[in-house]
Formats: structure tokens, sequence, C-alpha cells
């Protein structure tokens, strides 16, 4: 709720509101807690023990259908279809001595213990892990065999190896890794002190690093991601690219900036031969912008870079990459993800470098001679073949790209602007993973977004070129662990359609989609936009692109106008869907409330009061209010009685949801049958039917369901029941019983004129 108030504050106290996100949905279609989840079967739950997964890593194997997590001395192989199926577990715990040492060192107990940062693929058999080894960090391979029935999960324990360079000390220490042809590249601070931050490669050639203490390189670092991206189809020209921020000084002197950089090296750099030996060649970085312009043309921006997502596409040269930011600034906390090109980032690369005389001075074009070959290509064909190696680039080369690793133009975002902006300043956001699906009117990218309440938000954006607006639609709002957590990992199978969402609890697997949620008639699907459901002619279920299926004449979505009234014209609009009807009772000048929730959030809910074909507009006043659970009535007249019809509207389309008739009741029976109640004999009491809690009606006032009975007369008992379910809340249990009382009930003549009827009750609580 309180989205578009804070999108209100952030305008007044920053003026950007001429260039911010259009349409905002303040909430979300569906939201599903996590029992609905549970009940709904899209969920399931791996729980490991006790503070297992404090710090971890995970790694999804969709060729050998595993998840493989490591937790504290724990490394497990979890089965992708169901998590919860039968696991494999390894423990991997550092000796005692190790233990013995790191208190020694003055380290608390539970930080002394092996937690597994680094999990990667490293051959067809083997899995590389690394661990903090209780501060001294190690790291063996993992043998998983090659097929999937072979389902081998061992820990080659008579090679394992130091991990220093691969793994921190730490167990919160930021890092970040990927394996590309056997050999890892990371981003990690080194030692035990975290003073030395490095991007190392290590593998079968010798190790390259950045270089020691060079603040020009590496400034603070926090390492959010890394990915291999080929530039051409040169295998020597394949590059590894890091998303990290830094900490760097401002040329105004005064506190530090925080700023988000991606830096890229050649996957093949040797190292130079005289200088820069063991040392990257080609390392070069530059600034990633997440920024709402204003109108009075201070941009806002969002520099701390919380999460990175390389979204793959069948042209594995040109991503997308998504970034999750967040802001720093003391005025507001708000968050943004923006989307960037690798077009974009390329062309950053390869214009001009930064230069600066001294380091309080500003940076500038380096206007001078750039030598050849250029400083950070790589040893490939690019450069005319003449070099097979970085350490035959001359001297020059080295000296340049050591003293010139900035690149003058940072990279802009994709539209030059936020794809979506969250200036709620209420929960955290915190992880994203990113799905691109393929629907009736294109391709539309899926955020799926955690937050460290335990939420999933699930969403797209649209982008409307003509008036340069960005519409976030959010979809869904999963709510994934039973209590607030913060969500630490999401990965995505696109293949298996589910979500694998990591927290400190343990790992929840979620399916992407439920589209039989959205509602079975064709306008509830349109409406839904989500771009993995569409209508089929019978009911809302999974889009399968063009092709795959034949019943696609039938089908209908829209993703971009969610146009129901177009899109289901003459289709199933009213006459399928069974409208629900409702009885429900009022006490004369008390209050009562008439339920109606729409499926959907976002719809907006008007009230018609029926009078015989003819209906009139329900006009709230003091009396009559209308709440998100529905119509509140507060001191009910014997003339509210009657007939109430809830309507929705969603994208202009209209629909009915519910009915209700309200009968009331004459006050001064009810009265007298609850002075009765508060006689008391408990013991003798029929099960509790007790008024919905309403803000206005005092807690003491409770009626039991047997005096509800007799003010509305026996043989209306099924109509009393059907209260009972429908409007206080009587659970399962509870039903069975009040069904085995009907049975047994026998009308008792006269019981109505005395007031009294004694038959539930002996027929009850023995
Ligand atoms: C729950 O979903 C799984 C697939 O994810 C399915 O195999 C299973 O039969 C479902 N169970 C129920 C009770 O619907
Ligand atoms: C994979 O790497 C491990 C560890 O270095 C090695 O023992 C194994 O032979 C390798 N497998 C293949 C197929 O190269
Ligand atoms: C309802 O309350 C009003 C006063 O607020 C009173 O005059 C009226 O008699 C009450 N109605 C009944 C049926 O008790
Ligand atoms: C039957 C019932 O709930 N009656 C309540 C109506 O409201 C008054 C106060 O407004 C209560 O005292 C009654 O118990």
């Amino acid at each position: 709720m309180a989205w578009g108030v804070w999108t209100f504050m952030l305008c007044v106290t920053l003026w950007i509101c001429s260039a911010t996100q259009s349409a905002k949905t303040v909430y979300p279609r569906l939201r599903l807690s996590h029992k609905e989840l549970w009940e709904l079967n899209r969920t399931r739950v791996f729980q490991s023990g006790e503070g297992r997964l404090q710090h971890y890593s995970m790694l999804l194997d969709e060729t050998q259908e595993r998840l493989i997590i490591g937790g504290k001395d724990i490394l497990y192989s979890l089965n992708l279809e169901r998590i919860t199926a039968p696991h494999k577990e390894i423990h991997w715990v550092s000796s005692e001595e190790q233990v013995g040492d790191c208190l020694m060192q003055g380290r608390e107990k539970p930080e002394c213990a092996n937690y597994i940062k680094l999990v990667q693929h490293y051959n067809s058999t083997h899995l590389l892990a690394c661990g903090t080894g209780a501060f001294n960090p190690v790291c063996a391979y993992i043998r998983v065999g090659r097929g999937t029935e072979e389902g081998e999960f061992r820990l080659e324990s008579d090679h394992i190896e130091s991990g220093r360079g691969r793994c921190p000390f730490h167990p919160s220490s930021p890092s970040a890794s990927t394996v590309h042809r056997g050999e890892l590249f990371v981003g990690l601070y080194t030692d035990y002190w975290e003073n030395d931050a490095a991007l190392y490669r290590l593998g079968n050639r010798n190790f390259i690093r950045t270089e020691v203490g060079d603040r020009q390189q590496l400034s603070e670092p926090k390492f959010v991601g890394s990915a291999v991206i080929p530039d051409n189809d040169d295998p020597a020209d394949d590059k590894v690219y890091y998303f990290f921020t830094e900490r760097v000084a401002n040329t105004e002197g005064g506190k530090k900036a925080v700023y988000t950089r991606v830096a890229r090296v050649c996957a093949n750099d040797q190292g130079g031969q005289r200088m820069l030996v063991n040392r990257w060649s080609s390392f070069l970085k530059t600034r990633l912008i997440c920024s709402v312009a204003g109108s009075n043309g201070i941009d806002t921006h969002f520099d701390e870079l919380e999460d990175v997502f390389v979204l793959r596409k069948k042209d594995e040269k040109n991503p997308e990459i998504f970034g999750l930011f967040s802001t720093t600034s003391a005025v507001f906390k708000g968050y943004a993800v923006c989307m960037y090109n690798m077009e974009d980032i390329r062309a950053a690369f390869n214009g001009p470098f930064a230069h600066r005389e001294r380091t309080d001075h500003h940076w500038k074009v380096y206007d001078g001679r750039v030598p050849f070959p250029r400083p950070g290509s790589c040893a490939s064909k690019i450069n005319g073949g003449q070099f097979s190696s970085s350490k035959e680039y001359p001297d020059e080369v080295l000296r340049f790209v050591r003293s010139h690793p900035l690149m003058f133009q940072a990279v802009q975002p994709v539209h030059r602007r936020p794809i979506l902006l969250d200036t709620e300043g209420g929960r955290k956001l915190t992880q994203l993973a990113v799905d691109r699906v393929e629907a009736e009117d294109g391709h539309y990218n899926v955020l799926f977004i955690g937050t460290d309440d335990s939420v999933v938000l699930k969403m797209i954006t649209i982008y409307n070129k003509e008036a340069n607006t960005v519409e976030e639609v959010l979809l869904e709002e999963l709510q994934v662990f039973k209590v607030p957590v913060p969500i630490t990992e999401i990965l995505i199978s696109t293949k298996r359609q589910q979500l694998y969402v990591g927290s400190e609890l343990g790992v929840t697997q979620i399916r992407v989609h439920q589209c039989g949620l959205y509602g079975s008639a064709c306008a509830d699907c349109c409406l839904a936009r989500d771009p993995y459901c569409a209508w089929d002619g019978l009911t809302c279920s999974r889009y399968y692109p063009a092709g795959l299926y034949t019943k696609r004449r039938f089908r209908r979505q829209d993703i971009r106008h969610g146009n129901a009234v177009q899109q289901c014209n003459g289709l199933q609009l009213s006459e399928e869907r069974s409208i629900s009807e409702k009885l429900v009772y009022g006490v004369e000048n008390n209050s009562t409330l008439l339920e109606c929730r729409p499926r959907s959030l976002q719809a907006s809910v008007t009230w018609y009061i029926q009078h015989g074909v003819d209906m009139e507009e329900v006009k709230g006043d003091d009396r009559v209010i209308q709440s998100p659970h529905g119509l509140l009535l507060l001191k009910i007249a014997k003339g509210d009685a009657g007939v109430y019809v809830c309507q929705s509207t969603e994208h202009g389309f209209v629909q009915t949801v519910v009915r209700v008739t309200l009968e009331v009741l004459d006050e001064s029976k009810v009265e007298g049958l609850l002075h009765k109640g508060e006689e008391g004999d408990s013991a003798h009491r029929p099960p509790p039917c007790l008024f919905p809690s309403l803000p206005s009606a005092p807690s003491s006032s409770k009626l039991w369901y047997k005096d509800f009975m007799q003010l509305i007369g026996y043989n209306n008992f099924q109509r009393v029941e059907q209260y009972c379910e429908k409007v206080w809340c009587v659970s399962d249990r509870k039903r069975k019983k009040l069904k085995g009382m009907a049975t047994k009930w026998q009308y008792t003549p006269g019981a109505e004129q005395q007031g009294r009827a004694r038959a539930p009750r002996q027929t009850h609580g023995q």
C-alpha cells in the first residue's frame, strides 16, 4: 500500500517526478502465503540441520538433475524434481587441529568450521568445492559420475588442496567465481585479515591475479557476480566479466562513494614476460550506471549492487545483464533493477580510457596515443594474429593497461532508466533471477526478486516507447518460507520451470507458474497478464509457443494490455462463470461485513444494491464503509436488508464477483440471548460459532450457535450452518461436529416460543 505513497514522497523530496516510472501496481495480482503454496502443492521445502546453511553456495546441475548445496561442514546433492526426495550428503569437516588453531587465533566457535563457499562444475566427472576450512581454506574434487543413473557423490578426500586464492577465509566474505575450460576465475579476499582483494585465475596454467595493493584496480570491492561471455566465435577472445562494488574517493574530498563496476579480463591472459608477470595484462573496468533522471537535472543514483543476473540467450555472445541495486543515499532507501546490453558494455570498453594527472584531479578522457595492440584486447586474430600470447605484448602496452585500468565511459542501462523502481522503503530486496518467456505478443523477461522477508516477487516490466515509460506488472507475491527470513539465493531452472530459493532456513522449490489460480474464465486469464499462461478454450493453462499444440485456435493471451474485453468478446464472459451467492445475517443496530475479495488484488470493487431488475450503486457514508475485505455495515437497520452485488473492474473489464443477500435480525431477541450466554455452564456449551471479530464489535459480544438457530427457527438449520461456515471461521473438525448435530437434530415444537433449546446442547459435548 505504501508503495504509491512512497513514490509520491520520493517525488517531493527529489523532484524526479517527471521522468519516473509511469504505471505502478501497488498490489500483486495474486498474493500467496506459505500455507497456500503448500496446500496448492506448488512448493517443497528442504530443511537442513541447525545452522548448516548460514553462508552457503548453490549449484544447479540440470544435466544430472540435481541441486548441489554447500553448507557448514556439509555438501548436499538434492533431486531437482523433488528436493525433498532422499538426498545424498558429504560431511567435510575441518580437523580438530585446524579448529583448535582457529580458536587460538581468537575466532568464535561457529566461525571455526568448514563453510563451503564455492561449488562449481569442474569437468565431466567432477565438481570443484572449496571451503573456509576454519580460516584455512581448502579445495577438493567431488566425484559425481557421468550419467544421472550413477548418482555418485563422493569427496576425493585423498586430494585435499589448499584453497588460498580460491576461497575466502571468512564465512561471510563476499566472493564470485566461475569455471571456464577447467580454470577457476574468482574475485575474493585472499587473506586472513581481508586486506588483499584480488581477481584470480587458477588452473592448469600459471596463476594470474590483479596487482597486490593496487587501489586503481580494486578499491575495497564487494564481489557480486561473474560470468564468461564470448566476444565472437574465436575462443581466444573469450572474456570473463566481474560485477562488484567499490569504494572510491570523492574528488571533492569527504566521504568515499560506492560505485558499481563491471570489469573484464581475457580468459587466455598469460600476463607479461618482463613486467606484469602473473598479473592480468587485460584488466579493464568501468562504472555501471543505474539512475533516475530528475527534472531539476540531478539524477538519483542507485549505486550499491545487490545482485546480478546474466540472462543467457541463444546468441551466447549477447546475454542480457540485470542488476539489482540499492541507494546509499541518506534521503531514502530505494531499490532499482537495471538491464544492460552487451553491446553497450563492449562499447564502453572499446571507448576512450579515463585519465587523471593526480589522484585529487578529475577524470578526463585520455586523448594521447593509445599503443598497439589495444590495451585490454586478447591475444587472438583480432590483433592480426601477430601475438600468440600476452607475453609477447610490447612493454608499452602493459604499462598503459597498468596505469589506465578505468574506462572513461560508464555503461548506461537499456532505455537509460531502471526497468523497476521500488521506493517503498519497507522491505529489502536481496536477490534476482530472470526468465525469458515467449508469449503471443512477444518475449518478456519475468523477474523473480527475493526480499528479506521470505517473499519472492514475480514481475514483468513493459516499456512504452512512445511515452518513454515503464509499466511494472506485479504478477505474484509468493511467501516461500514459513517465517520471515532474508532470501540469499534464487536459482532458476527454465527446463523444469522451477525456482530454487535459499535462506538460512533451507531451500525451497517452487513452480514459476500455476495458471489455474487466475481462474478458468477467458477474462480471468487475460487479465492476469502472466506470459506463462494463456486461455486455451477451456481454462487458464501453460502457454506454449506456436507449433507445439493444436488448440491454438482458441488461445487467448494479451500480456501487453491485458485487454480481456477484446480478447474474450463472446467467449464465456458470464455464462460459464458461476457467480457466488451468499446469505448473511445482521443484527439490528449492530455491524456486519459483506465479504467480497476478488481473486485479483489489482481489481477495484463497486457495490450495488439490487431493486428488482435495477441496480443502484451503494454510496458509502459513515455507516456504510467500503473496506478491502468487503462492505462494512455499521448499525444495521431493517431497511438495509436486500441483495447486494459486488462487481470488480480491472483493465476496463467488469464482472460480478459475489451476490450477497442480507437478512436483518431483531435486536431485542438477540439481546436476551446474550445475557443467557454469559450465565455460564460452560461444560455444556455447543461448539463456539462466534461473530467475526470486527473492529466495531466488542469482544464480549459472543453468540452461540444454538442461540442463533433459535433466532431463525429450526427449519432453517441448513442456512445457519452455511452462515457459520462462511462468515464465522468454523474449522473442518467443527464442521463435522455440526454435521453430526444436524442429523441428530429433532424438531421440538414450542421450543421457539420458550426461547430455549436444550436439544442441541444435550446431543453435543458428551
Ligand atoms: C504435487 O505435484 C507433483 C508434481 O510437482 C505431483 O507429482 C503430485 O502428484 C502432486 N500431488 C498432489 C496431491 O496433487
Ligand atoms: C576431472 O578432474 C579430476 C580432478 O582433477 C580428475 O581426477 C579427473 O580425471 C578429471 N576427469 C576428466 C574426465 O578429465
Ligand atoms: C437502535 O438504536 C437506536 C439508538 O441508537 C434506538 O433508538 C433504536 O430503538 C434501536 N433499535 C432497536 C430495534 O433496538
Ligand atoms: C447481538 C449483538 O452482537 N449485540 C451487540 C450490538 O452492539 C452492542 C454495542 O454496540 C452490544 O452491546 C451488543 O452486544
